[in-house]
């Protein structure tokens, strides 16, 4: 078998039927899986509700085919540096595969026992500006949504014309619970939405603004992606054949603003999540101190040769450099939600990478950059900007990104470099003749760079130094040069 699988291992199977429905996820995959659907499950096992989920994928049907032959139930897995424990999560009642009908999609979706849609639809799947956080009407997929009201692409097309046949029909909004990471990604995308809907209908959009909700939320919860080998790995351990099991830390923390339409939503609290009526020092703290670090280890380690993020802590240069950007640059930026020691935060998060047993690759977190840089690390960088600190260690962790997407490694060997913008990226960085002109152009992409920070000189001019080192000593070189 290809997955070298035995073909008479059983398959895994449910024990008990999915519960009654109450919540549509936009973009099920592994973190959803390890972390969304677990709160669920944990809070209707403390308090009960009708909270059954219908999963939908907006591009692929891989998660619906690895799931749907073991009717939607699968195990999560806590790697602990002590041990594994198996748990099989049993919320998600179906997956829909939105391109194949997105009819159904719309239709469940505008199912008055639907009170929740929550997303993962990662960085780019808000079809916005990173930069400046507005909806992106020259984007295919929101060219084509306004054009099909009954066919939808994108997760904001979906949002918009099932609410609209809720309000047609006289149903509540559903409350829309956005769990990526993105600064305010409530706030945002209610913007989003409201944006689209004023095209469609502008009394759409005051009842959206009235009467539906959207939650701003902080998510942490470290998910690799499975392999294949893990896959193989807890076959023989349990004896059952799983096709789309999730592996995960034994960290989480959720931190919610407490705004659900009429008040309804799932008891999280009663499972340790944190119901706010300010979500956003959470937001902050996490986007920038764990993201931020994530995607300096992300360039840097992948750079210096580093696969996993457990192998660049286990670095001292590297593991320095992150300790060295909470000190001096990250932390000073922030101020930290009530009653959260932020020195035992940074700890706790360097032992989080360390952990052993998670498989961490720095190519996933290095995807995506361009739609991640500007709120892991272009705000601190701003607001350091504003307070006359240095910016020194952060223009290094630009510098890495720009080095990156130019496509090639310190041995020559090309990267796979994954990225919505990836093609023009490498075509500026290639075109460019030296560091500094390589770094003004790749400062010139709008979608990632303000052009205020762009022509800063406090920024610009260390972000080409460090490029320029980059390129002529290497990463752990340039590295060692600023500590
Ligand atoms: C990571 C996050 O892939 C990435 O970009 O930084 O997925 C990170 O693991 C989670 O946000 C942790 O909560």
């Amino acid at each position: 078998m290809e997955d070298g699988l035995p073909a008479d291992v059983p398959r895994l199977t449910r024990d008990r039927p999915a519960p009654p429905l109450g919540v549509v996820h936009l973009g099920v995959g592994a973190f959803f899986k390890a972390f969304g659907a677990i709160w669920l499950e944990d809070a209707m096992a403390a308090s009960g509700g009708d909270w059954g989920v219908i999963g939908v994928s907006l591009r692929r049907p891989d998660e619906r085919n690895k799931l749907a032959p073991q009717d939607y139930a699968y195990q999560a897995v806590e790697l602990g540096p002590e041990g594994r424990q198996v748990r099989k999560v049993q919320m998600l009642r179906d997956i829909l595969v939105a391109p194949e009908d997105p009819e159904a999609v719309l239709a469940v979706m505008a199912d008055p026992a639907i009170r929740i849609v929550s997303l993962t639809v990662t960085e780019k799947g808000y079809t916005h500006s990173p930069a400046t956080g507005r909806l992106d009407f020259a984007h295919p997929d929101i060219l084509h949504d306004l054009e099909q009201p009954d066919a939808p692409r994108s997760a904001v097309g979906f949002l918009v014309r099932a609410l609209d046949r809720r309000r047609r029909a006289g149903v509540r909004p559903f409350t829309v619970l956005c769990c990526d990471n993105l600064p305010s990604n409530g706030r945002m995308l209610r913007g989003l939405v409201l944006e689209f809907a004023e095209r469609v209908d502008p009394s759409l959009a005051a009842w959206i603004a009235a009467e539906a909700r959207f939650p701003s939320t902080m998510v942490d919860r470290i998910v690799p992606a499975t392999t294949s080998a893990d896959i193989e790995r807890l076959a023989k351990e349990t004896g059952l054949r799983d096709d789309g099991p999730v592996f995960h830390e034994p960290f989480r923390q959720w931190a919610i603003e407490d705004d659900f339409v009429d008040g309804v939503r799932p008891d999280f609290g009663a499972v340790g999540a944190q119901l706010t009526a300010e979500v956003e020092p959470f937001e902050l703290m996490k986007l920038r101190c764990l993201n931020g670090t994530h995607s300096a280890l992300a360039y840097l380690g992948y750079l210096s040769g580093h696969e996993t993020v457990a192998e660049a802590v286990a670095d001292p240069i590297l593991a320095s450099f992150v300790q060295r950007l909470w000190r001096t640059e990250i932390l000073p930026s922030l101020i930290p939600p009530g009653g959260v020691d932020i020195e035992a935060y940074t700890a706790d998060l360097l032992a989080r990478y360390r952990n052993p047993a998670i498989r961490h690759r720095t190519w996933q977190i290095a995807m995506d950059g361009s739609q991640k840089l500007p709120q892991r690390i272009l705000g601190t960088v701003g607001d350091n900007l504003s307070a006359e600190r240095s910016v020194d260690g952060l223009a290094t962790v630009v510098a890495a990104w720009m080095r990156y997407v130019g496509g090639t490694d310190e041995a020559g060997r090309p990267i796979d470099v994954r990225d919505p913008l990836a093609d023009r990226l490498r075509a500026l960085s290639n075109e460019a003749e030296g560091a500094e002109a390589r770094a003004h152009a790749l400062l010139s992409v709008r979608e990632v760079f303000p052009e205020a920070l762009a022509a800063d000189p406090q920024f610009r001019d260390p972000v080409a130094r460090s490029l320029a080192s980059l390129e002529t000593r290497g990463a752990r070189f340039t590295l060692e040069a600023l500590s």
